[in-house]
């Protein structure tokens, strides 16, 4: 097993969220608003099940999965659309790929230097977020 991603961890950098909105078909006014926030995440595992919190003021998503199990995700308040998506270790990444309507669109996150590195993609725009560990 990879080095643990599980703890709560606060965004230190988020470059080209806008693009990955934008791929996304996020509106300008929701983009204004979630360019300002600051993430966090609380990743969770019980057994085989783990919890991905991302959380800020103004909205939360939460979602869990089993590895290597493919499920029904649906990205509520985020673009609000239904994706086929599954999440594998491959090495020391966690990768989902979330087959959908969006092509090319899923996240990997891993740990590098003690910081909890996502890279969010979606029709080739790709978003990179950096987050330190709170606790
Ligand atoms: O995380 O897929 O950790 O699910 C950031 C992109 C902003 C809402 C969230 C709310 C959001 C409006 C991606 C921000 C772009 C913008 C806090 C979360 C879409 C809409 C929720 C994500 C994965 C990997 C686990």
């Amino acid at each position: 097993m990879p080095a643990s991603l599980c703890g709560t961890w606060e965004m230190l950098s988020n470059i080209n969220l806008e693009g990955y909105m934008i791929a996304l078909g996020i509106g300008l006014s929701t983009r204004k608003i979630a360019l300002r926030l600051k993430q966090r995440k609380v990743i969770e595992q019980v057994r085989d099940k783990y919890v991905i919190k991302t959380l800020s003021t103004f909205r939360n998503y939460v979602f869990s999965f089993r590895m290597d199990e493919e499920f029904d995700e649906f990205t509520k308040g985020l673009d609000e659309r239904h994706c086929k998506s599954v999440v594998t270790w491959e090495g020391n990444r966690m990768v989902c790929i979330q087959k959908g309507e969006k092509k090319n669109r899923g996240w990997a996150h891993w740990i590098e230097d003690d910081k909890l590195h996502l890279e969010l993609y979606c029709e080739g725009q790709t978003c990179k977020q950096v987050f330190k560990r709170v606790a």
